[in-house]
């Protein structure tokens, strides 16, 4: 998906501007610094530069979605014993807001760096256990044009048991974000 020096340039670009990672509280909605995900993240602007600009491109090539139903590009560091435990990367139904892309569909996930030890990403219901390697991805659907969720879609991050960790994700959703109605 991305070439060793287009990984090595994300990381560079986005190791300064790491805050600790947020989830959104499902129960409250309440955006906020979470408990099941202890790595550090950033999101690059869309079309922030030339980089992100071509990976979008790639990504949406690669899915068939536009790439204004993407989300801005998240970076994510995990270090030593930092996880992100399992999880949906889809809304809860009465949290979705319409008015901005709806509901979220697929996940495009790319690995920046290959870590040492831990640091699998696992599909506990579906039997998967991806291990990060450089510049390849993986893609995953769990909502289909009739809103029907898929749950087998649960995932996660094991923590990382040497070395560290570097991720970028995109998160699709299923119309235009950057279009208001
Ligand atoms: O970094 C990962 O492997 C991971 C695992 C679960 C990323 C996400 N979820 C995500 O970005 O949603
Ligand atoms: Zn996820």
């Amino acid at each position: 998906m991305l070439s060793s020096v287009e990984c090595d340039e994300l990381i560079s670009l986005s190791r300064s501007r790491l805050q600790p990672s947020r989830v959104v509280d499902t129960g409250s909605g309440v955006d906020r610094a979470g408990s099941g995900r202890t790595s550090r993240s950033m999101a690059f602007r869309f079309r922030e530069n030339e980089l992100v600009e071509r990976i979008e491109k790639r990504i949406a090539e690669l899915t068939g979605y536009p790439a204004e139903n993407g989300e801005c590009l998240q970076i994510l560091n995990y270090g030593l014993d930092e996880e992100y435990k399992p999880h949906f990367d889809f809304f809860p139904p009465h949290m979705v807001d319409a008015g901005k892309g709806g509901q979220r569909v697929g996940t495009f996930l790319i690995y920046l760096n290959e870590v040492d030890e831990g640091g699998e990403t696992v599909f506990s219901k579906a039997g998967l256990s991806i291990v990060p390697k450089k510049g390849s991805a993986i893609y995953f659907q769990y909502a289909n044009e009739q809103g029907q969720l898929d749950r087998l879609s649960v995932h996660s991050s094991l923590p990382v048991k040497k070395g560290e960790k570097w991720a970028a994700t995109k998160w699709i959703r299923e119309r235009n974000i950057y279009q208001s109605y």
